[in-house]
């Protein structure tokens, strides 16, 4: 079956980085409706040998679509996401919504697919932030084998998390890098720094990167009482985010345990052999598929606690391919 597709925000870094994976996957398209701002009508968006029109939003675009992915964010989603589904489409939301409203699934399929089902009636399904798609792909095979008792995480994140501006803000700055810069997309100058900062701040002192993190890894992995802790850092890299973790296991286990359950489980590919500088790093991780895994080592002083280095490019599991994967699995599994 062959499928019309509306993309709403289809000239963003993830809107462009969903084409390609479309046409990579060779998924089945039908009709492809790109949408983006006003500025952007009058240019095509080419698939599959096809130059389709970009148009703009207006009521009744999404009639007779089957699917409409959406990374435009929060205001626009929550405006037109429920008008997709109305006239009868999926809507796939890469923005924070509707993740944590209990009545919409928030889902990465190999860990959590099984909540969308053959007989679903079109609906929102939620696509996580990307920092979180990571790190429960990592802990969800460690959940199943030995259950999860507490989950330290803190985060290096690529500056593509913050789009295209944020790309070409580190871009500006590195090619200008003797000058003083006047940052516009971060809080201060990325170039050669280390931003506590992703988003905006509560009165518990945590950024807003930091509560997605927590509040979504409960919910995907369905741990409503999980002990999770979060600290987000932004870092010059330019696509593809890090992060250290300490998971406290229920069970004892012994590392080839730990390393077993990681290495069988879907979209996981382990890079573990430390005494040879091999682990996974963001250059090499940009522009692939998998979440990589490396420097699993156990805790000194708790038997149960076990580090590990966690490296996924944040444009493609973590948006654009994970929203295809929900995609296919609505209409192909
Ligand atoms: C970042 N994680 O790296 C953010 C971008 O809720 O989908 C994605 C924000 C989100 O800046």
């Amino acid at each position: 079956r062959k499928l019309k597709v509306g993309v709403v925000g289809a000239t963003g870094m993830v809107g462009q980085t969903f084409m390609n994976i479309l046409a990579e996957r060779d998924f089945p398209i039908a009709e492809l409706r790109p949408f983006a701002s006003e500025n952007s009508l009058g240019k095509k968006i080419e698939l599959q040998g096809t130059a389709w029109p970009v148009q703009v939003l207006k009521e009744g675009c999404f009639d007779g679509l089957d699917l409409v992915f959406f990374s435009s964010g929060d205001d626009i989603s929550a405006e037109w996401a429920p008008k997709a589904v109305k006239a009868g489409a999926f809507a796939v939301d890469n923005s924070a919504a509707f993740r944590m409203d209990p009545n919409t699934v928030l889902i990465v399929p190999e860990v959590n697919g099984h909540l969308i089902n053959k007989d679903s009636k079109p609906q929102v399904i939620a696509n996580p932030n990307c920092s979180t798609i990571q790190l429960v792909v990592a802990l969800k095979p460690l959940l199943e084998k030995f259950g999860l008792e507490e989950v330290r995480v803190s985060t290096y994140q690529a500056v593509s998390g913050a789009g295209q501006g944020g790309h070409d803000e580190l871009i500006e700055q590195t090619s200008n890098h003797k000058k003083d810069h006047t940052p516009a997309t971060f809080p201060h100058t990325i170039l050669f720094n280390c931003i506590p900062q992703i988003g905006s701040f509560n009165d518990d002192g945590y950024c807003s990167e930091e509560v997605k993190i927590m509040k979504e890894t409960r919910k995907i992995l369905e741990q409503e009482s999980l002990k999770v802790s979060a600290f987000t850092v932004r870092i010059p890299a330019l696509n593809a985010h890090s992060e250290s973790v300490w998971v406290t296991l229920k069970k004892e286990a012994t590392r080839e345990q730990v390393l077993g359950a990681l290495e069988s489980f879907e979209g996981i590919v382990l890079q573990d052999e430390p005494k040879r500088s091999v682990y996974p790093l963001a250059r090499d991780v940009s522009g692939k598929d998998p979440v990589y895994v490396g420097r699993v080592h156990r805790d000194m002083e708790n038997p149960k606690m076990w580090l590990m280095w966690v490296v996924s490019d944040n444009i493609r599991k973590g948006a654009a391919l994970n929203g295809i994967q929900i995609a296919e699995k609505i209409f192909f599994s």
